[in-house]
């Protein structure tokens, strides 16, 4: 079955996360992309007409943890982000990939997600 399959590849997983549930099909999700190490998926709650999570299927905490697991995680979700801004349309007039880390900065999945926000006017600085 493919949900084993899919499970079977994640080296790091962690039973209580949600977007871990989501690599491994037991949480829905409108799946954009899905790389060897990466899937995107759109946010549940859109802040701009195009909202994609990109996250890695290992399970890092944040942005920091998977920089200091040094495996090229955060090159592949920019390289990921890319694709499906042009996917969507939105590369050529801009979007923005956004990692909230910790709390204070407004996280609350701690599995790690960019945020390509695209299709609207993006304001600097972000509130
Ligand atoms: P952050 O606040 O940076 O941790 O972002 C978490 C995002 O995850 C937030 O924009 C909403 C989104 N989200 C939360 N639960 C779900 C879910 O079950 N499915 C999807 N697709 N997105 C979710």
């Amino acid at each position: 079955e493919e949900k084993e399959e899919r499970r079977a590849a994640v080296a790091l997983t962690e039973p209580d996360c949600l977007f871990c549930k989501i690599v491994a099909g037991e949480v829905p999700a409108n799946i954009v992309r899905e790389g060897e190490r990466t899937l995107a998926f759109r946010d549940i709650n859109p802040q701009a007409p195009t909202h994609v999570l990109i996250i890695p299927k290992e399970h890092h905490p944040d942005a920091a943890a998977a920089g200091r697991a040094g495996q090229g995680l955060l090159d592949e979700i920019a390289r990921e982000a890319q694709a499906v801004a042009e996917a969507d349309g939105v590369a050529e007039s801009g979007y923005r990939l956004v990692f909230n880390t910790g709390p204070g900065a407004g996280q609350t999945v701690f599995h790690l997600h960019g945020h390509v926000l695209g299709g609207r006017g993006l304001e600097w600085p972000p509130g």
